[in-house]
């Protein structure tokens, strides 16, 4: 079967090494709008190139401009409201809790920043009107942007990259002979700047972010740009540099904003602006080049993956995105995977803010949801792939931002609430405002920063580095100190729920009208989580033995999940749920993914449930929602329908239809293969990154089990690089047949090493490999079993079909390497 399916999709060959266009996105014409334009970007500054032979356009971001200056955004009256409120829960009354919560906890302030464009680079060329021959890409193993054409019997080359190193804009025209290159530069705004001109080779750009809602605007911006040809002439109008008969030329964007912290505006954005041109300018474009590049692989080097390579890989990006879902192309899959790392990179740099809604890039001035922070799933997804795929830098500037509202969030625990600790609500944003916003439907959620706090513990599993839990304990203490506050008795068992609260954007089939409600499995599932986290960091660290009591003491009256009518995890306390209800969000199957108190292994009744409630819930939806499900199915064993899931996420939308009129629309990927919510939220990118991981690897229940959710068309291939919980790194692993042929994994912390394999695997040199008997001892994957689950007397008793799988436990020492090979 898989030999035929081989065949007659052509496989190139699975051993062969990754060829260079496997990792380039590229194109046959420059593109049309900005779904189709190529993204740059180095942590701070963003580009889109459209690579037009006639009219480049060059969209610029720089990821601090953003609408209204430091605020808060705390509903004062909600301290007076909150008995009311959940008197009124208690009571039944969930659409008066609703108008209740409107009135009084919902912010009357801002609802959030939005993020802003800085602008746009015009290059108005003579001479290439007629152009053939034309190419472009974007290849993500250099992180640089190439468009060459011929015009007039003419070569044209144009390079574009946003240095890491040097934090400009570099783009470098060439042509085959000399005196070739002539346009008109410009610097625009949808907004009002000023622009002016610095003798004959510097254009500036400066300008004010917007004010929003009840905020003033105060994010002051420059963006400086600079000619450096070689032959020809360059003049300077008032609002722009013309370039006549140039042989080559250098284009320098600079950009800064006054932004230092969330508190402060006071740099100086044209001093900032011209000094990282000056120090760029010193360097050679041979230099500037080979830096960045050194700078950017230095990270996306330590992944590689081969899933094998079909004739696809001879189109163009757009159509294999056209094409995925109809045959197969293992070598598009790795690509969007690589991609997703490649995004990660470009928008997630250590000292700068984490990647927003939609990374660092944007075309707006008031984009959906503002661009910002939604904190009820979209900006954690952003995460899911950091540690895994060997990215741990990249995660820290969430762990910063996160560090920063536990500070801005302290007040809002006590003013709105009178709690102890820190918390936020399902949104932030630059100015790290934690105050409900958007309406009571889908802002009333008190437990952003609990989810949020997940990130500081799942970093430590990971590298196992105690001084680093010791830095963030405060900020977890800080958060679970909020959920004891906020806990209140509910009063038909007296658990302690989150109330008021919702299960994220949606409402029970109960009372459809409000979404108001108390102790939502996700709720319970991510105190519980918060809470043993706290325990066990606690405990390593030595501290807190009697605030330890009191979490366990809370834990113990915790609802526990519950399995309802339909066979399903509840969503809600009570039995609530419609079969129907296809809701984007699948808040409760938290506990499944990115969570790990369901397991197949160790409750399988709700291991039963969560995959009942995910067949319900269906499989299109949103962007971000098809690749959490990619994630939960590959958490759930089962490789093929998480590829089913992939093959809905990488369909073409945002092209016109066969039609010619309308437009492809949903959920799916665009040409410059940006996950479409719609509109774009790079969420989906990540969560698409993170899901094949899953299928490959996984380290969350006890064991690094490998190939875990390998789907049926993936049956050769290899990846390097990915990481596991308790400081193991997967060096090497392959597989042939469905079969793991070679395991080396590196032990950095020590420990014992425990594998669950469906393949029988023996040792390939010295290593010792016992079959594994009793509790895993490495304290730094430390299994915690979840509450036990009530199941209705409805629920299906469970019959679960597991592949029978083989659990090895290999003592390591730290920096040893362990190899296994198939039996
Ligand atoms: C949540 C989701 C939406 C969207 C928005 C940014 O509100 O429910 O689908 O992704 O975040």
């Amino acid at each position: 079967m898989v030999l035929i399916a081989a065949l007659s999709f052509g496989i190139v060959g699975v051993c062969q090494k990754t060829t260079d266009s496997q990792l380039k996105l590229w194109y046959n014409k420059p593109a049309k709008n900005w779904n189709e334009a190529l993204p740059l970007g180095n942590g701070r500054l963003g580009a889109m190139v459209f690579g037009n032979p006639v009219n480049e356009h060059i969209q610029l971001n720089e990821n601090t401009l953003y609408t209204g200056s430091p605020n808060r955004n705390d509903n004062p009256l909600a301290k007076e409201a909150l008995p009311k409120v959940r008197q009124l829960i208690f009571d039944g009354k969930f659409k008066e809790a609703l108008d209740m919560v409107n009135e009084t906890m919902i912010t009357k302030t801002s609802h959030g920043a939005a993020y802003q464009t800085v602008g746009d680079l015009h290059l108005n060329f003579s001479g290439t009107n007629d152009y053939t021959n034309f190419y472009r890409e974007l290849d993500i193993e250099k992180a640089i942007t190439t468009t060459t054409f011929t015009a007039n019997g003419v070569e044209y080359q144009r390079e574009a990259f946003t240095s890491f190193p040097d934090q400009v804009l570099v783009v470098r025209l060439t042509a085959s002979k000399s005196g070739c290159i002539s346009f008109t530069s410009t610097l625009s705004r949808p907004a009002h700047v000023s622009i002016f001109s610095e003798g004959n080779n510097v254009l500036k750009m400066s300008g004010v972010s917007s004010d929003h809602e009840t905020v003033k605007g105060k994010v002051a911006f420059q963006a400086h740009m600079k000619i450096v040809p070689e032959g020809g002439s360059l003049v300077a109008t008032d609002t722009s540099l013309v370039l006549t008969n140039a042989n080559s030329a250098l284009i320098y964007i600079s950009m800064a904003t006054n932004f230092v912290n969330y508190n402060d505006l006071s740099a100086d954005a044209n001093k900032r602006a011209s000094e990282y041109l000056a120090k760029a300018e010193k360097k050679s474009y041979k230099q500037l080049l080979a830096d960045h590049i050194a700078f950017y692989q230095n990270y996306f080097n330590r992944v590689s993956l081969n899933l094998g390579a079909t004739d696809s890989i001879k189109n163009p990006t757009d159509v294999r995105i056209d094409q995925f879902s109809k045959g197969n192309d293992p070598a598009l899959a790795a690509l969007y995977f690589q991609f997703g790392r490649y995004l990660l990179i470009s928008s997630s740099q250590p000292g700068q803010q984490p990647a927003n809604l939609q990374g660092l890039w944007g075309d707006q001035l008031y984009a959906a949801w503002d661009s910002k922070y939604t904190i009820n799933i979209n900006t954690e997804m952003n995460y899911w792939p950091a540690e895994p795929t060997s990215l741990p830098e990249m995660h820290e500037p969430l762990i910063q931002m996160i560090k920063e509202l536990s500070v801005a969030g302290q007040k809002t625990a006590a003013d709105m609430y009178g709690a102890k600790g820190w918390m936020a609500h399902h949104n932030t944003d630059i100015w790290r405002i934690c105050g409900p916003v958007d309406g009571a439907y889908w802002g009333m959620w008190p437990m952003g920063g609990v989810w949020l706090s997940q990130h500081l513990w799942e970093k430590f599993a990971f590298n196992g580095d105690v001084d680093y839990l010791r830095s963030v304990y405060p900020i977890m203490k800080g958060a679970a100190e909020f959920c004891l506050s906020f806990l209140t008795p509910e009063p038909d068992h007296g658990w302690l729920v989150m109330a008021p609260s919702v299960s994220p954007e949606n409402s029970p089939a109960h009372h459809p009208e409000s979404s108001i409600s108390a102790g939502t499995t996700m709720d319970n599932q991510l105190v519980f989580d918060l809470l043993t986290k706290t325990i066990e960091a606690a405990k390593l660290l030595n501290t807190d033995t009697d605030f330890i009591s009191k979490l366990e003491k809370t834990i113990e009256k915790l609802p526990p999940m519950q399995i309802g009518q339909y066979g399903q995890l509840q969503e809600w306390m009570y039995d609530w749920d419609n079969p129907e209800d296809k809701h984007r969000h699948v808040s409760h199957l938290y506990g499944l993914f990115p969570s790990n108190q369901i397991s197949p292994y160790r409750n399988p009744e709700l291991f039963e449930a969560a995959k009942t409630t995910l067949i319900q819930r269906g499989d299109p939806s949103t962007g971000w929602s098809m690749n959490w499900k990619i994630n939960l199915w590959a958490r759930l064993l089962d490789g093929n329908h998480a590829y089913k899931l992939m093959c809905e996420q990488i369909k073409l939308v945002g092209v016109k239809r066969p039609d010619g009129k309308s437009f492809q629309e949903g959920g799916g990927t665009y040409p410059n293969m940006f996950d479409a919510h719609p509109p774009f939220q790079i969420d989906g990118n990540f969560g698409f990154t993170s899901g094949l991981t899953e299928m490959l690897v996984q380290s969350h229940d006890g064991a690094i089990h490998i190939l875990p959710a390998l789907p049926d068309n993936w049956q050769m291939g290899s990846v390097k690089g990915i990481r596991a919980r308790g400081g193991f790194e997967i060096e090497e692993l392959e597989w042939k047949d469905g079969q793991v042929t070679k395991l080396k994994i590196k032990s950095t912390l020590g420990g014992n090493c425990r594998i669950r394999s469906y393949s029988e695997l023996k040792t390939g040199g010295k290593t010792k490999l016992v079959a594994a008997d009793k509790e895993n001892n490495n304290p730094f994957y430390q299994l915690v079993e979840g509450k036990k689950p009530l199941i209705s007397e409805k629920a299906k008793s469970s019959q679960l079909n597991l592949k029978t799988s083989f659990l090895f436990d290999i003592p390591t020492k730290p920096g040893q390497e362990i190899v296994l090979i198939q039996k």
